[in-house]
């Protein structure tokens, strides 16, 4: 058994001050990010996506396995064959698969089968969650909380996303298994988001929509 390793934690105590205005200005920051469907084609540098991912990376996950593989498509062409096959997905979702309910629901957002910021945006991060990890010697290992891991390193993305300066939307086709078959992912990973990443295009419009209140989110005991 490997033994246990622990180093120092440097963390630095601000004064309260400074913690209530820091607190202040990153909710002010984050309270900006909306999710954009309007993108331009214009590209962005490799760098920039490389410190973003590293950022990501920096979730908690269960027993530290870190279950993600975030895969990043610039070619063209796979880009279309992911919109090709997204929107045959959500035709179907939206004529018929989907209940009145839920398309009432997404009234507001104003979306629907159509999805050419696939192929518009200049990069599209594909996120996997490998449900376990394969080992050198071929067998399996166990990972834990794999949702919540993952879905913590996507909060981190898409927050670092909106930090560099870029918008981001966080897309689900469904069923997204093509993505698996497409990407050429092996058997222990699984597609959780696509999320196309750029600058919003000139004119881009995002929904007239609301966050709730803190009394609706929060209760204090
Ligand atoms: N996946 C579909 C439908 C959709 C569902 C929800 I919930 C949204 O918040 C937005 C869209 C689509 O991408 O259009």
């Amino acid at each position: 058994m490997k033994s246990q390793v622990f180093i120092d934690y440097c963390s630095v105590r601000y004064p309260v001050e400074t913690m209530l205005d820091r607190a202040k200005s990153f909710y002010g920051f984050m309270n900006s990010r909306r999710t954009v469907r309007d993108f331009a084609p214009d590209e962005i540098p490799d760098d920039l996506i490389r410190d973003i991912l590293l950022a990501a990376g920096t979730a908690p996950s269960g027993a530290n396995k870190q279950p993600w593989t975030f895969c990043v498509v610039r070619n063209p062409e796979i880009k279309r064959e992911i919109r090709i096959a997204a929107e045959k997905e959500e035709y179907d979702n939206y004529h018929g698969r989907m209940p009145e309910e839920w398309l009432k629901d997404l009234e507001p957002l104003g979306t629907n089968w159509e999805k050419p910021f696939l192929e518009i945006a200049p990069a599209l991060i594909v996120v996997f969650r490998k449900n376990y990890d394969i080992l050198e010697n071929g067998s399996g290992s166990k990972n834990y909380y794999v949702h919540e891991s993952v879905g913590l390193a996507c909060g981190i993305l898409i927050t670092a996303i909106h930090n560099a300066g870029l918008v981001a939307l966080t897309h689900t086709p469904s069923p997204m298994n093509f993505l698996q078959t497409l990407l050429k992912r092996p058997q222990n990973e699984k597609p959780f988001l696509l999320i196309p990443i750029g600058f919003p295009e000139q004119n881009a419009k995002v929904p007239d929509i609301h966050r709730k209140k803190l009394e609706e989110i929060a209760i204090f005991y």
